[in-house]
């Protein structure tokens, strides 16, 4: 099942030749790969622009709820938040029976989105593991009346129907005995247990061994890195250690300890590990120069399910993000939280539907573009691609329709054609050092209307 690039397999031997084992040497430095090897191995990332987060777990199961009243915050921090002693949660999983989850309609209900891969917890910090892990019983398989493996079938089911399948880890687990609450008596952030550290990262090891032989993620996606008992040293033998097993495997910031600066990777006066930043529900103002990053962001007010968060941001916004998001260079992870029943919110799946119709019309301005080479576009947002002979086509976003019936483009480079996607050739001149296209009288996409525009040669910032 696992498929290793020929790159991959080559690194790989050099390695286990250099060393004698599968397992790197501390301090072995698997991140310095050359620009090249990087932009091969984060390409179909880069490319993605859209994926899906999932939040799923025994939280769903109180879903914002305990002892009879409600508990603020966001949902999977319910066994923080209310204070639940670890033998109380554990009962959770004697409830836990998804009957009516269904692998195959959950991606495709993210393919219909548009959505290039999801990334579903496979354990968060209250440590419950929603695969068949031999290195405890606290698991669906063995907690739970449903007793099945879900996130094989979930992998399997998004290698049937062409999207990535990636995988959130908590390093922060709040059920290992190696790990403890703090005197204030909070789960977070947790201690460790005088000498118990190398059996915990032994754990996380194996369990990120398993993952990656049953599932094999294309990402692994860190979180709950921030306990001082957890090190940069220790970010760097977890790197380490799953780059050689899959050495195209792409990692986020939070695996170390560099998230800073809009949760960007600092390469002040330290390097640290991890291939991306993961800005948490927010966007970067201008993007994250010189990094690639990955906006997460909830649908409504929680993470993991809340029976009663109605509070859903309206599809216009999701779908402004998106693009928002694309004009600033990053990716937009966005969040759904399923049922304890196994479902995803209907909330959710229509806001979904709406993002998926808008990127049948217009994803070609989405997938594989560039940040905007624009400081400002008053309009709205744009995207841009390279052609073949030095052309770049730009994607104009128009939020904020012109009510002169005209589009001003702050580009002086020679016009080669308009067009308005979905709608079909547009006119376009030269006046004063700008571009202008005459619109359609009415916006076809109230939202969000692409208007394609190509031009000779590079478009260089000049607003
Ligand atoms: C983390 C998780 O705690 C959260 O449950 C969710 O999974 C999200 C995607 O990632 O969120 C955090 C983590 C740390 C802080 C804030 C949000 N923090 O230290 O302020």
């Amino acid at each position: 099942m696992i498929r290793r690039t020929i790159a991959g397999c080559f690194l790989g031997a050099v390695l286990v030749g250099l060393i004698g084992t599968s397992e790197p040497a501390k301090g072995e430095e698997l991140w310095k790969e050359t620009p090249a090897q990087r932009d091969a191995r984060m390409q179909w990332w880069r490319d993605a622009r859209f994926g899906m987060f999932i939040h799923w777990g025994l939280y769903a199961i109180p879903a914002g709820e305990w002892d009879g009243k409600p508990i603020a915050g966001i949902g999977e921090w319910i066994m923080d938040r209310a204070n639940i002693p670890v033998a109380d949660y554990e009962q959770l999983a004697k409830q836990f029976n998804p009957t009516r989850f269904d692998a195959a309609e959950w991606v495709r209900i993210a393919k219909d989105a548009g959505v290039k891969y999801i990334v579903i917890t496979s354990k968060h910090h209250d440590g419950f593991c929603l695969f068949d892990t031999k290195a405890t019983d606290w698991d669906v398989v063995d907690a739970s009346p449903y007793g099945k493996d879900l996130l094989i079938q979930l992998s399997n089911e998004c290698r049937k129907q062409g999207i990535k399948f990636c995988t959130y880890y908590s390093i922060m687990d709040w059920h290992h005995p190696a790990q403890y609450r703090g005197s204030d008596k909070r789960y977070n952030p947790t201690k460790i247990h005088d000498g118990r550290k190398t059996e915990y990262m032994d754990f996380m090891k194996q369990q990120l061994k398993e993952l990656l032989d049953t599932c094999n993620p294309e990402v692994l996606w860190f979180d709950g890195e921030w306990p001082d008992w957890y090190t940069e040293p220790d970010a760097r033998e977890i790197y380490n250690y799953l780059r050689t097993l899959k050495p195209e495997l792409i990692i986020n910031n939070r695996v170390g300890k560099g998230r800073k600066g809009m949760e960007g990777l600092n390469k002040g006066d330290q390097e640290y590990v991890g291939d991306f930043g993961t800005p948490e529900q927010q966007i970067p103002a201008t993007g994250l120069a010189g990094v690639d990053w990955e906006s997460c962001m909830t649908m409504n007010d929680t993470w993991g399910f809340k029976k009663d968060d109605h509070k859903w941001k309206s599809t216009e916004m999701l779908i402004r993000n998106l693009i928002d998001i694309a004009s600033k260079g990053g990716n937009y992870l966005l969040n759904v939280g399923p049922t304890a029943e196994g479902l995803i919110p209907a909330p959710s799946v229509e806001r979904l539907e709406a993002i998926g119709k808008w990127m049948k019309v217009s994803g070609e301005s989405i997938y594989g573009t560039q940040a905007s080479p624009f400081a400002k576009t008053p309009w709205g947002r744009c995207t841009q691609k390279a052609l073949e002979g030095g052309k770049t086509r730009l994607y104009l976003h128009v939020f904020d329709w012109p009510a002169d019936g005209k589009l001003t483009v702050p580009v002086k480079n020679k016009v080669l054609g308009a067009e308005c996607l979905g709608v079909g050739k547009l006119d376009a001149k030269a006046a004063d050092g700008s571009v202008v296209i005459a619109l359609p009288e009415e916006a076809p996409d109230k939202i969000a209307t692409v208007i394609v525009l190509d031009v000779e040669g590079a478009v260089s910032s000049e607003l």
